[in-house]
């Protein structure tokens, strides 16, 4: 589980993302803020898909970064050619094998599918890149099939096989069972590709890690078909947990809000305010009792740390729910001095307007700064 790789599908799986629009300079900035938070491969648009997809492509390839760049495109020797082209180091090559992309989309059958499959890797190894075979729609295709294709590509030395959960359909225990079955099987990586309409696209990321997935795919803030894939900020809070010497080693964890605002704001969304790590309240603890905690020793209530993120926590100190103890740190904060009877005193004051209305940080302030006035030069 400890060692993955990312990877990361934002101008990939992301530019098919309802919102997305990305121009050149728009997909370089994000190509070069990925690099730079330490993803291991970013996946890029098939060439084929257009002409200025072709350029961009190329001119994604000519920066130099340090991430390998993928494209991504379907099982045909056109599309192969056509990628080989672009100086990409590798190729995500992808075909669907249930029975409803075969009967409903592309038409071909298992035979078809698996000398077709062989001739397109034997042709992008022949150029000497990197090539990973995929089945979408893996978990609704026909299991002895789908093991026997892997097993033929694996044989002719493709470097990873893909399974993708492409319609979001399956569970953790699902996706552990296929991947240890296939781990079996093959003796290549394994990448894995997660959709979340089920909202399993983290735990099922997690759960193939632990099954012997090699690769992770994602997309910044989960952008993509739909309502999109593993996100790579949930992705990063569920590995901190698990491996934290190696996540936090390999990726600037500081730096994900950067990207991740610089995506919402290229698709035009907000960041959810319940997203892992960076949704406004991640860190924000309010019940009394938690604040306390917290305010004792962080990892009470915390199983990630804000700091590892570049980022604050913060104690709530303007509710009807607020304890003592927060407001005693609020009042240190405003640099002022009382005593913990005072502190309970003025804290009641608080809470008795909260539980007229709503009040801001402004108001709890306000009170903070008149009551302790009083003390010193008495009611007026
Ligand atoms: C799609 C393709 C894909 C491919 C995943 C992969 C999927 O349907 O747009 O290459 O592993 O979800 O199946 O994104
Ligand atoms: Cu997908």
């Amino acid at each position: 589980v400890g060692r993955f790789k990312i990877i990361e599908s934002t101008l990939r799986e992301g530019e098919q993302f309802a919102n997305a629009y990305f121009d050149t300079e728009t997909k370089i900035k994000i190509a070069k803020a990925l690099d730079d938070f330490g993803v291991d491969y970013i996946e890029l648009t098939s060439p084929a898909a257009s002409e200025q997809s072709r350029r961009d492509c190329e001119a994604i390839c000519k920066l130099g970064l340090k991430a390998k760049i993928l494209t991504h495109v379907r099982c045909d020797m056109r599309d192969a050619k056509i990628a080989v082209e672009t100086g990409v180091d590798g190729l995500d090559v992808v075909i669907g094998t249930s029975s409803f992309l075969r009967e409903h989309s592309h038409g071909k059958d298992m035979a078809y599918i698996e000398k077709t499959a062989i001739e397109v890797i034997e042709y992008i190894k022949s150029k000497g890149l990197e090539v990973r075979f995929s089945s979408e729609d893996s978990f609704r295709s026909d299991l002895v099939d789908l093991l026997s294709l892997y097993r033929a590509v694996d044989k002719v030395g493709v470097h990873r096989v893909g399974i993708a959960d492409t319609v979001g359909c399956a569970s953790p225990r699902q996706v552990y069972d296929l991947v240890r079955t296939l781990r079996g099987v093959v003796s290549c990586d394994i990448e894995t590709h997660f959709h979340d309409d089920t909202g399993c696209s983290i735990a099922n990321a997690y759960c193939a890690l632990e099954a012997g997935a090699t690769h992770i795919d994602t997309s910044v803030l989960g952008i993509g078909e739909r309502n999109g894939i593993t996100p790579l900020g949930g992705l990063m809070a569920r590995m901190v947990v698990t491996s934290p010497e190696y996540v936090k080693g390999k990726y600037k964890l500081h730096k994900l809000k950067e990207l991740e605002d610089l995506v919402a704001e290229a698709v035009e969304i907000n960041t959810p305010f319940n997203n892992p790590i960076t949704g406004f309240c991640a860190f924000t603890h309010k019940a009394g009792i938690h604040a306390k905690a917290i305010l004792n020793n962080p990892s009470t209530y915390e199983i990630l740390n804000p700091a590892d993120f570049g980022l604050t926590r913060y104690v709530h100190f303007a509710s009807r729910l607020t304890g003592w103890n927060a407001v005693k740190t609020r009042v240190g904060q405003l640099g002022l001095e009382m005593t913990d009877d005072q502190v309970k005193e003025v804290t009641a004051k608080i809470k008795a307007l909260a539980d007229v209305r709503p009040i801001a940080i402004d108001d709890a302030d306000s009170i903070i700064r008149s009551f302790h006035l009083n003390l010193h030069e008495g009611p007026i």
